[in-house]
């Protein structure tokens, strides 16, 4: 079967994410093209997971691996198999020291002969119990400068950094099509990849992403309703029965879609503290932070209720942390109820 090549707009032919990243890079006279090669890598690494989560139906990727990682979870075929791909590429890029996964019990340091100034944290793959059922599902990264000295192999405390100090972050979101979505801190960019020439490419009049200031989407399991604060509880019913701009709920069940979705259209996501998860579900530094940046770099917010999640001291490498993210108003709204 050949693939049919899309139609681009008459009057703009897209921008493919490598010529993007080096104007970007010429835009910044003290970049030296670390960064941009580390998401030249990416992008690969977004186009091979993508390439096995579109196959995983044809070639025995459905299951489970047997093994259980450190969080108790059992590991999926897939998650593994998407892991080795974020290993496999970046360890070849020598700006990069090493990194640390959802997957895996602590951090790697990269062999002595990769002493770059970048860490990289990453879930390989997020939702991955959804996948089996054709929905959505996605990959988070997060970049950060090293604090040890680079004649060194990385220690744990380059992985355990506040939020704001990430230089960049972002998802790759495996929908309808694939998308490549990032920060630098320079505004948020999303690439759609162009299955026809294999590239991301930044389709005309979709550049800077900005999320709308007010939210129409609340996203939370409902279903532990009984087990959160009543705080939560109030805040929930408010956003569906206040007379203004009532929100309508959505729910995919995978972080990176629900956030994607709620990112263009506007609306917020949580996953509060409740008596099973008493810190919430989801982990700080390979979920959350990496989100966060992008969500303030779209104009909106991350809070732990008390909290800018991006000011959140990690503890630990597998930290969780309950969190409420997305449109500012609503986000806002959250920290009321809870005050
Ligand atoms: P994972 O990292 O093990 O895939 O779990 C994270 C997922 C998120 O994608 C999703 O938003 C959340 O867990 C759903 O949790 P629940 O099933 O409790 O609603
Ligand atoms: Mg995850």
């Amino acid at each position: 079967m050949s693939v049919e090549a899309p139609i681009y707009s008459e009057n703009s032919l897209p921008v493919n994410i490598q010529e993007h990243l080096r104007t970007e890079q010429r835009m910044h006279p003290e970049a030296t093209g670390a960064l941009t090669s580390i998401l030249t890598d990416l992008s690969r690494v977004a186009k091979s997971v993508s390439y096995l989560v579109n196959t995983a139906g044809l070639c025995d990727s459905y299951g489970q691996t047997g093994r259980v990682n450190i969080q108790g979870e059992s590991v999926i075929k897939l998650d593994a198999r998407a892991n080795e791909q974020f290993k496999q590429i970046l360890k070849s890029n020598p700006n990069v020291a090493g990194y640390a996964s959802e997957e895996e019990d602590t951090f790697v340091p990269f062999n002595k002969d990769n002493r770059g100034k970048y860490i990289v944290w990453f879930d390989p793959l997020d939702g991955s119990s959804n996948f089996d059922t054709n929905v959505s599902i996605g990959s988070i990264f997060s970049i950060y400068q090293r604090k040890s000295p680079e004649s060194r192999l990385v220690e744990i405390d380059d992985f355990l950094q506040k939020g704001e100090e990430q230089v960049c972050a972002g998802y790759f979101l495996y929908g309808t099509s694939t998308m490549f979505v990032y920060t630098t801190g320079h505004g948020v960019f999303g690439f759609t990849l162009d299955p026809s020439v294999g590239e991301f490419v930044l389709p005309n009049g979709y550049s800077e992403i900005k999320t709308p200031e007010i939210g129409k989407i609340y996203s939370v399991n409902e279903a532990n309703i009984n087990k959160w604060d009543q705080g939560v509880v109030r805040y929930i019913n408010d956003l569906k029965t206040r007379a203004d701009n009532p929100c309508s709920a959505r729910y995919v069940g995978s972080l990176v879609a629900d956030f994607h979705r709620n990112l263009l259209k506007g609306g917020v996501y949580l996953y509060p503290r409740d008596s099973k998860n008493p810190n919430g579900k989801l982990r700080l530094n390979c979920e959350l932070n990496p989100l966060a940046f992008i969500a303030e770099q779209a104009g909106g917010m991350a809070t732990d209720g008390h909290n800018r999640i991006m000011e959140i001291e990690p503890r630990e490498l597998h930290q969780r942390n309950q969190v409420v993210i997305g449109s500012k108003n609503e986000v806002e709204l959250f920290e009321k109820y809870l005050s």
